[in-house]
């Protein structure tokens, strides 16, 4: 039987086990990126690890999350990821340089290789046929270690793409609607493919919003052919020879399909607090808006902005909006200038914000209270934007665009004909931004600079053979790392400083928990369905485990927060039956006798609740090598056991 893209890139990467969905495989990685958000954990345990260079084709270390330097720390943390990177043979994207994922588009991904990131939408990549997959921090400094990356073999679903979109109708408004059909948790263990005579009419860069937002979905990661017009994107990058065809054969099976009618599509909006609560844009039309927001890692591309500026050529931004806008990359924003759109964006009112994450991370412009924010982001889960109750809509740069001129919710396709664009013949192509690496004989003379915001990493403790701790805390379903670990402009700062961290772990939902977590000494923490979906941060296990959190009950997992959890011992079980979540109530005594012999080789384990007599069985769903890591108390921990 033929291979679909997954499939192939998967074959020429593996190095342990079969290609069997659900079996876990170990792939070879090619290529790494991590951000400075991520990255400083990241490179403390590759340091931690002894790895003096790395092993992989190309490592890139950006700076895009923490840009503002309200104080020392972000600054201080930039300093630290430049030398780091510089004595490891890593690539330094400078601060101001772009959004990682915007920029290894442009710079760097290579149809047919692999790519992990330490950040969840590493699968824009995806755009190019490279095989991009978000990772923590941690799995990340083994890969540039040479080390193998596992994931589980992942089914596939096919969707097919016929027609064409309609004007006004945007890459965007494809991810919409397969969050739509699909729903947060409907790509957790698949692989999303595109195939189809629809997939032509994409360029790359709208391609790359699709594959970026398919994180949304939980997917491990998507796909797009290789193929003319991603000859034509590396070529205007001045990277042709990168190129290779690559496609599915021609009898490739997909576990499952859907099909979208691009024709059919209409401009899409999804609605507070999910990325999948989606409506048409018709629907919401005449509703006052307060903000907009322009860029991100989906919708920052030279064609996007372009659109945006075109749109508002000669108009202002309505008295009751403020609009920002935050070019993916310096390319972009350099190319932006020479063809003068920045100046119909400066000229119609737009507040022009630096080539990074920005509002997307709530590094600033956090809308006013009860605001109501459009933007072409890719997430608005509840308080992300640092405003808790502001209402956030994701939406395409069009109907960013129009609706920040209208002051309400506009649905373009009320607003005559659309905007011709035309990139420009050639791309501005400087890399002076992006820093090498010493060369292997200087670089164990870079001495590397910490700032005093740099804070041990916690280690995991080996479980013992009976787990008894209260239930410390109740979520329900789709919780994910924002409220576990929130981010914005006050947090984020603190990402290698767990200690203080920790005082706003799971404050969005409870303000107690960190208080009532150090008291307890020990805790277990019980949630829905899907739970820690969203980011790669492996903070939001980090800082469970620095308050003493032991073990996660819940219906279901999301792929990065449950290898997240294994990586620092925090044991992720199951209930088999959904419906017993309800016996457990926050503040009953729970036992787990035979814990560390069920993490060893069971399949169940019996959970007591000391409180009301309840017994619930619970999966211990593990490969061999995650209980070995879950035995040793953690990955660090086996690490330091083997190299004894
Ligand atoms: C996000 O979009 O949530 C982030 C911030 O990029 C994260 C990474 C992080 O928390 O640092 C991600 O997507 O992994
Ligand atoms: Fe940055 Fe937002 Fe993209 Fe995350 S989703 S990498 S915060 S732009």
């Amino acid at each position: 039987m033929g291979l679909t893209l997954a499939q192939k890139i998967i074959r020429d990467h593996l190095v342990s086990g079969t290609m069997r969905p659900g079996e876990e495989i170990g792939l070879r990685i090619d290529q790494t990126l991590t951000q400075d958000a991520t990255g400083t954990m990241a490179y403390l345990q590759l340091e931690a690890m002894g790895i003096e260079q790395v092993k992989t084709e190309l490592s890139v270390a950006y700076v895009d999350h923490n840009t503002l330097q309200a104080g020392f720390e972000n600054a201080d943390d930039h300093r630290y990821i430049r030398t780091v990177a510089a004595r490891h043979g890593i690539r330094f994207s400078r601060p101001g340089n772009g959004i990682c994922h915007q920029v290894h588009l442009e710079r760097f991904g290579v149809p047919g290789k692999t790519l992990i990131g330490s950040d969840s939408h590493t699968p824009t990549a995806g755009g190019l046929c490279m095989m991009g997959m978000g990772a923590g921090g941690l799995d990340v400094a083994v890969a540039m270690g040479g080390g193998t990356y596992y994931i589980t073999m992942p089914r596939i679903i096919g969707v097919r793409l016929t027609g064409r979109l309609a004007p006004w109708v945007s890459a965007k408004d494809i991810i919409l609607e397969v969050l739509r059909r699909l729903g947060v948790k409907g790509g957790v263990g698949a692989v999303l493919e595109y195939y189809g005579d629809g997939v032509e009419t994409l360029s790359v860069p709208q391609r790359a919003t699709v594959t970026n937002m398919g994180a949304e979905l939980g997917a491990t990661t998507s796909l797009f052919p290789s193929d003319e017009r991603t000859r034509e994107f590396l070529a205007r990058e001045g990277r042709e020879n990168a190129w290779r065809e690559i496609r599915p054969d021609a009898d490739a099976a997909y576990d499952e399909t859907l099909t979208i009618d691009l024709s059919a599509l209409v401009p899409l909006a999804a609605c507070p607090h999910s990325p999948d609560n989606v409506r048409p844009v018709s629907e919401l039309a005449g509703m006052p808006v307060d903000q907009v927001c322009i860029g991100s890692c989906t919708n920052s591309s030279m064609q996007d902005m372009l659109t945006v500026a075109a749109i508002l050529r000669g108009k202002t931004v309505a008295p009751n909006v403020s609009l920002s806008v935050s070019p993916g990359s310096r390319q972009v924003y350099a190319m932006l200038a020479q063809t003068g759109a920045l100046t119909d964006l400066i000229a119609a009112g737009a507040r022009i914000l630096e080539c990074a994450c920005g509002p997307c991370i709530g590094m600033g412009f956090s809308p006013n209270s009860g605001g109501i924010s459009l933007r072409t982001f890719n997430r608005n889960f509840e308080a992300r934007s640092g405003t808790k109750d502001a209402q956030v809509y994701l939406v395409s740069p069009e109907v960013a665009a129009v609706s920040a001129v209208a002051g309400v919710f506009c649905d373009p396709t009320t607003c005559g004909a659309p905007p011709r664009v035309t990139l420009p013949q050639t791309f501005d192509l400087d890399d002076n931004m992006i820093l090498p690496p010493a060369s292997p004989e200087e670089a164990p003379s870079v001495e590397v600079l910490r700032g005093p915001n740099i804070k041990p990493i916690p280690v995991g403790v080996a479980p013992a053979e009976t787990l008894a701790a209260p239930l410390i805390l109740k979520v329900g379903d789709n919780i994910t790392t924002d409220h576990i670990m929130p981010a914005g402009a006050k947090i984020l700062p603190y990402r290698s400083n767990v200690p203080k961290l920790s005082e706003y772990c799971f404050t969005v939902c409870d303000p107690t928990f960190p208080e009532r977590a150090k008291r307890a000494g020990e805790g277990i923490i019980v949630g829905g369905a899907n739970y820690g979906q969203g980011s790669s941060r492996e903070h939001a296990a980090l800082v469970p485990l620095y308050l003493g959190i032991r073990a996660v009950i819940a219906k279901s997992f999301a792929r990065i927060h449950k290898a997240n959890l294994i990586n620092f011992g925090i044991v992720p079980l199951t209930f088999i039956d959904p419906a017993d979540a309800d016996r457990l109530a926050e503040g009953d005594a729970l036992r787990l006798p035979g814990f560390r012999r069920a993490i060893a080789e069971g399949e169940t384990v019996t959970l007591y609740d000391d409180t009301t007599g309840a017994e619930i069985p619970l999966r211990l769903d593990f490969t061999a090598r995650e209980r070995e890591i879950l035995l040793a108390g953690g990955l660090l921990n086996l690490t330091k056991e083997r190299n004894l």
